[in-house]
């Protein structure tokens, strides 16, 4: 029997399904006398270090962890949970961490053109030889999101660095205590491997090899599922051209949601994203087969869970109300990692446009807040709008090597809402950027007329966004063969790039893709 502590923040069900897997119970602890009386314990954290410090103090589980703590008890702590055994954060000054491993929590702060948060797969260089990782060879890559990273005064503690800008420690390991800063729940085969360590560390499996060199984060591969309920009302992936999902009529069946993310899985998708594409209309709370879906799936797939689609306040018919937060905090228990919002991202940025201020009420605001931004990828759904000449035009224009249907040379990429039924003033450059500001973690830039043509991505589009933005990008909608996956990253500085026909349709499968690109691209094999 496993403990796993939960504070309530955040997605400890995908902790719980990977243990689970391995055929363990998990019992989930919220008091101080749970923690006492733990044989092994789990202690997932995400979220923020402030917040996190504040409820268990207030639960009363300080003491109680640094006791467990001192007497060198089992202990795994993952992300936060690495970061909670720290003096102090930068992240909340003033608030003092458990002070079991001397040391600080920094944020990484780049003069070079890095992302933060430092999000994706990214390999380990063990520092010592404990059986956590025995079974491995030590090329394998593990999946991180965060923004901030442990400084131990004492070299001896650090199990592993990974590079990302700087070298930095990705792992402590003291007596029975260890702790990771990567997601080992999330990080596939490999992850379960360290969790099955900690559970039942088997002597005899070998024990990786020692890598000379750095570490590299490798370029995501996401498969994409959009989601709806068809004329027959089954819940189906469906993919459209340019957004029409209908063929004569019938919204197109591509197959089951649960069981083509765990194809894709299977695979190798680096991540997998569902969007709810009527969301729009309904609500999500009583849309309960999208929770469902992601229930199923983070049984069997670990790795990160996007789910987009109806995420914004609600009213329901009885008149009771729903905060944003509130929804998405239900799709979090239920097994995802991140929420993307679409429409209500839109009209959060408008708002902003219009009065100038934060009001700290948006949906971006409160899930950031508590979630953390990285939780928080904002799904934009442009569409050229051509022009014959910038000047004049408020919305931020682009120099097209596409020419325009009458030979127009400049354009601008319009923001539309409802999946791309109606088209607003702001500009896709402008949202990015905007919703930066107040908060979140990384961008899905669709593109409605690439949608379903195979004809690669929008790289005008793409650079343009990304060049504006600090949070990662991944590229969507085009892609048609390797190659294109190949392009885009070349000439553009995204971090992660999706597509959805390809892969229902088995044109190219996932493993093809990464095949392809491996020789010139650092990916995850
Ligand atoms: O507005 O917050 O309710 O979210 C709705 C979500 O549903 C948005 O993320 C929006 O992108 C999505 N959506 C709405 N309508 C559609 C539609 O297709 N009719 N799908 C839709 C968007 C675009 C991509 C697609 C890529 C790759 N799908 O995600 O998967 O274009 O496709 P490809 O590789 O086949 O070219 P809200």
């Amino acid at each position: 029997m496993i403990t796993l502590l939960d504070y309530g923040a955040g997605n400890v069900r995908s902790v719980i399904n990977a243990i689970e897997k391995l055929g363990e119970t998990v019992h989930v602890a919220t008091s101080p006398e749970e923690i006492r009386s733990a044989r092994k314990l789990v202690f997932p954290g995400v979220g923020n270090f402030g917040r996190m410090m504040e409820v268990l103090r207030e639960k009363g589980c300080i003491e109680p962890l640094l006791d467990y703590l001192h007497a060198d008890r089992p202990f795994l702590g993952i992300c936060l949970g690495l970061q909670a055994l720290f003096d102090s954060s930068e992240e909340a000054p003033g608030v003092p961490g458990l002070g079991f491993i001397s040391g600080t929590v920094r944020r990484f702060e780049f003069d070079i053109d890095l992302s933060v948060p430092h999000i994706g797969w990214n390999g380990i260089a063990l520092q010592k030889d404990i059986p956590l990782f025995n079974g491995l060879t030590g090329n394998e890559k593990f999946y991180f999101v965060h923004s901030y990273h442990v400084v131990p005064e004492n070299p001896a503690d650090a199990l592993t660095r990974t590079d990302y800008g700087i070298g930095f420690v990705s792992s402590i390991a003291r007596g029975n205590v260890v702790a990771t800063q990567f997601h080992p729940e999330k990080s596939g085969a490999a992850g379960l491997a360290v969790f099955k360590n900690f559970l039942a560390p088997s002597a005899e499996a070998p024990a990786p090899v020692r890598q000379s060199g750095g570490t590299r984060l490798a370029k995501r591969i996401v498969a994409c599922l959009d989601v709806r309920t068809n004329d027959a009302g089954d819940l189906v992936v469906t993919k459209g051209d340019q957004y029409d999902v209908r063929d004569k009529g019938e919204v197109r069946n591509l197959g089951k949601p649960v069981e083509l993310a765990r194809r894709y899985y299977e695979e190798g998708a680096d991540e997998i994203t569902f969007l709810n594409i009527t969301g729009f209309r309904d609500f999500p709370l009583e849309d309960m087969p999208m929770l469902d879906v992601l229930r199923q799936t983070s049984r069997h797939v670990f790795v990160p869970l996007t789910i987009g689609g109806g995420i914004r306040e609600f009213t329901d018919k009885d008149g009771r109300h729903y905060s944003s937060l509130e929804v998405a905090a239900e799709y979090f228990r239920s097994g995802a990692d991140k929420i993307s919002i679409g429409s209500d991202a839109v009209m959060i940025v408008e708002a902003f446009l219009a009065s100038g201020i934060k009001t700290g009420t948006s949906a971006i605001e409160q899930i950031s807040r508590v979630y953390g931004n990285q939780a928080v990828v904002i799904s934009i759904d442009p569409r050229r709008v051509y022009v014959d000449k910038p000047d004049g035009i408020p919305q931020h224009v682009i120099e097209t090597k596409i020419p325009g249907p009458n030979g127009e040379r400049y354009c601008w990429f319009q923001c539309t809402i409802k999946g791309g039924r109606e088209g607003r003033p702001v500009d896709a450059v402008t949202l990015a950027n905007v919703c930066e500001l107040l908060g979140a973690g990384e961008i899905l830039l669709n593109s409605i007329d690439r949608d379903g043509t195979n004809s690669g991505f929008d790289i005008e589009l793409i650079r343009a966004v990304a060049e504006a933005v600090t949070i990662p990008v991944i590229a969507s909608s085009g892609a048609g063969n390797p190659e294109h996956f190949r392009e885009v990253f070349a000439e553009t500085d995204v971090e992660a790039a999706l597509a959805a026909g390809i892969f229902h349709r088995k044109e190219v499968p996932i493993d093809e893709v990464k095949d392809y690109l491996k020789r010139s691209i650092e990916i995850r094999k």
